[in-house]
């Protein structure tokens, strides 16, 4: 692969939208793209992505939580390691670039300097994440965290909506949950980490460039609230008599809603609410909803979770309702390495990128493997709006390919001293 050579790279481009278009046919919901942790079609593409690594002349094996690792060895032994990847599950009726662009990039890449023989001090590794998203267990990060050694086995017990645990999952997969440890890569295995990923949103289609450097990944507050009320009959109970549990749960909603919009950069959102065992007569008696509260300065996303806390807990006194409120995830903004950033910028502007930097409001596994290694990510245009985690996220084969030539370049000039 040389450099200058575009055209390779207008290829690989068409291959890596021609495999995204592929690994997408595993999806749960035919015609919509769903695919949670474990599930017949998560392990179809955990396949798929295994044969794609091997054609590429890497090594790959699948660890105790179902990583799936491809290993391009280097001509050094004692080098450590550049790691790359992203994750292969996807949300619920999502998109189909969220995660395969990051992991199927890289693959292209590998397979072309193996097609001409060529080999990098350093070896190369391709991870591609089981489970990032967190929608069938309720735990994200689940790939990455093994991999850092902070997988938190409490998750194990976690159940489905079918009352699977994951520890069944995994068992039922060929999968040792008690390996879990086995997984974690030692630190001073891995030289730096980058992770290539669509933007999920609108920055870079509205300045029109197709790439962007990311300067920090947000940090987020995570809960699962339950409110119970009293059920009653709809025609019956007059409204001041009500311990309405969705009453409670819209008006913590739109407080919710209310305090976001009073700090800019602050986001909250309400992805789920159940009303167990409703009815279109019965008065709600038990709601679960979700809370999702994101900033990119943490003080501001604290300030915020302080102020929803106590506003849920007086509106349930004032409404009678008893209320558990669970943290399911917190993690704290991370920056990206400055000298990778460094990087990135050198190799866009070989390639006539502008060097846009920006923050991610969305979180990704580079989040957690900044745990165990200098991390980077390379942000590439959506378009439809900026839309994600939509089955309207799309982007485009050009912008693939120069999202190639600039992780081509990256690697090419690639080398463990950290100049800062
Ligand atoms: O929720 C997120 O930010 C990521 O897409 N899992
Ligand atoms: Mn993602
Ligand atoms: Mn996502």
């Amino acid at each position: 692969m040389t450099k200058t050579d575009t055209g390779n790279f207008a290829t690989l481009g068409q291959e890596i939208m021609t495999r995204i278009e592929i690994l997408a046919l595993h999806t749960e919901q035919e015609g919509k793209m769903t695919r949670t942790y474990l599930t017949a079609a998560h392990r179809g593409a955990a396949r798929q992505i295994a044969a794609w690594m091997s054609e590429a002349g890497m090594d790959v094996r699948e660890d105790a939580v179902g990583n799936v690792i491809g290993r391009y060895e280097g001509t050094d032994p004692c080098c450590a390691s550049l790691m790359t990847g992203s994750h292969f599950d996807t949300v619920r009726d999502g998109g189909k670039y969220d995660g395969p662009l990051g992991i199927l990039l890289p693959i292209a890449c590998v397979g072309d300097w193996n097609r001409q023989g060529r080999r990098f001090p350093f070896p190369i590794e391709v991870i591609a994440f089981c489970e990032e998203e967190g929608v069938r267990f309720n735990a994200p990060l689940l790939g990455s965290r093994a991999i850092a050694g902070s997988f938190e086995t409490a998750v194990l017990e976690n159940v489905d909506d079918n009352g699977v645990s994951m520890r069944e999952a995994m068992i039922s997969e060929g999968l040792n949950p008690a390996q879990l440890g086995a997984a974690a890569m030692p630190e001073g295995d891995i030289a730096a980490y980058l992770e290539v990923h669509i933007e999920q949103g609108p920055v870079l289609l509205e300045e029109n460039l197709a790439l962007g450097v990311v300067t920090a990944i947000s940090g987020s507050s995570r809960f699962i609230l339950e409110l119970q009320g009293t059920a009653g009959h709809a025609g019956t109970v007059p409204m001041a008599s009500r311990h309405d549990a969705l009453m409670a749960g819209a008006e913590i909603a739109l407080y919710i809603e209310k305090r976001c919009n009073e700090s800019p950069g602050l986001v909250g959102t309400i992805g789920q609410l159940n009303v167990t065992n409703g009815a279109g007569n019965v008065i709600p008696g038990h709601v679960v909803m979700s809370i999702d509260i994101r900033a990119d300065k943490d003080s501001i996303r604290k300030l915020a979770v302080d102020d929803i806390q106590t506003e849920i807990e007086n509106i349930c006194i004032r409404r009678g309702i008893r209320k558990n409120l669970e943290q399911t995830y917190e993690a704290a903004s991370v920056a990206c390495a400055k000298w990778l950033q460094q990087r990135l910028k050198e190799s866009m502007q070989r390639h006539g990128c502008t060097p846009r930097s920006l923050p991610s409001g969305a979180g990704h596994d580079g989040i957690i493997i900044a745990e165990i290694a200098p991390m980077a990510m390379l942000f590439v245009r959506c378009g439809n709006g900026g839309t994600s985690h939509n089955p309207g996220e799309t982007m485009s084969a050009e912008d693939a390919a120069i999202a190639s030539q600039v992780f081509a370049d990256f690697v090419e000039h690639f080398s463990m001293a950290n100049p800062t």
